[in-house]
């Protein structure tokens, strides 16, 4: 343990309520690809190709075979020690609450429960039109179907860019009421999410930061802890609840 770890472990020892905010790199060591960086997966394709309302109006054959890939992708690997460690921590603590850009599903899958989805979820679909979601229709299936309200073309149930994020007020008041902020595996770029620490920070909490490297947000926060949030975060965990 590093003396940043063990500090950190003693202020979520003390806290009440803590949150957790996080990116690509918490499910990095799942296997499944981030989207900058290394490997990222905008380096091989342009967000604005398919992840855009425009991209799906143009192509939503494209648009949904892109998506497929990466749902058979998450279905296909596991939680990792940091997404446990999260969900520890969240059994430790009185108030908890992960505030995820991720669209894996991988915090609930390792038994996370107060999760806010930023930017929604792979595994649901809804309406191109009305926006209602399509609880019957099935995910992975070769094409794009039809809206069981209106027949308008059915789209993955994820935020794209220039759309509203979701449940954005809860994390706004969870950023307002912590004691504690953990960011953990995002390059802090994308709006809004990325502000969303800086109000926490703002509003007095203690914040650190698990990357793998220093983002915008590393000169604004108290403690950055270097390496993979799989290795880093569970034994921060452990000295603080042990
Ligand atoms: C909105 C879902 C209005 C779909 C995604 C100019 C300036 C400012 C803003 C804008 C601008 N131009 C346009 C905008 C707005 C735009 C935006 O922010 N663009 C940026 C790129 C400039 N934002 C929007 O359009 C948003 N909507 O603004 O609406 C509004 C405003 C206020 C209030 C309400 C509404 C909507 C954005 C949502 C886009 N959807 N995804 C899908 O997945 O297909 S975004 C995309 O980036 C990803 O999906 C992901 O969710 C998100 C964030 O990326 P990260 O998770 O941070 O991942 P990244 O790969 O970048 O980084 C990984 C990090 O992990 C790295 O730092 C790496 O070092 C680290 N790492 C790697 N391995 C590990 C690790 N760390 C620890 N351990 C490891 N093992
Ligand atoms: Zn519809």
């Amino acid at each position: 343990m590093t003396d940043a770890q063990r500090q950190l472990a003693e202020k979520l020892t003390a806290a009440r309520k803590v949150v957790a905010l996080s990116g690509a790199g918490l499910s990095a060591e799942s296997g499944v690809p981030t989207f900058r960086g290394d490997g990222g997966l905008w380096r091989n394709h342009r967000p604005a190709d398919l992840a855009t309302p425009e991209a799906f109006a143009t192509d939503p054959q494209l648009v949904w075979e892109f998506y497929n890939w990466r749902r058979e992708k998450v279905l296909s690997v596991e939680p990792n020690p940091a997404h446990h460690a999260l969900t520890e921590l969240e059994r430790s603590l009185p108030a908890f609450c992960h505030i995820t850009q991720n669209v894996d599903a991988l915090a609930h899958r390792a038994g996370g429960e107060n999760i806010i989805e930023l930017h929604g979820n792979l595994m649901t679909t809804l309406c191109s039109a009305c926006r209602e979601a399509q609880p019957h229709a099935p995910v992975i299936v070769p094409f794009p179907t039809y809206c069981e309200h209106c027949g308008a073309l059915v789209r993955p149930g994820v935020v794209w860019f220039g759309e509203s994020v979701t449940q954005f007020e809860p994390a706004l008041a969870a950023m307002n009421e912590c004691d504690v902020l953990l960011v953990i595996g995002t390059s802090a770029v994308v709006q809004p999410a990325a502000s969303l620490a800086t109000i926490a920070r703002r509003q007095g909490a203690f914040a650190a930061e698990f990357n793998l490297e220093a983002t915008p947000l590393t000169d604004r926060i108290d403690l950055f802890i270097a390496g993979p949030a799989g290795r880093t975060l569970p034994p921060v965990v452990q000295a603080a609840f042990a």
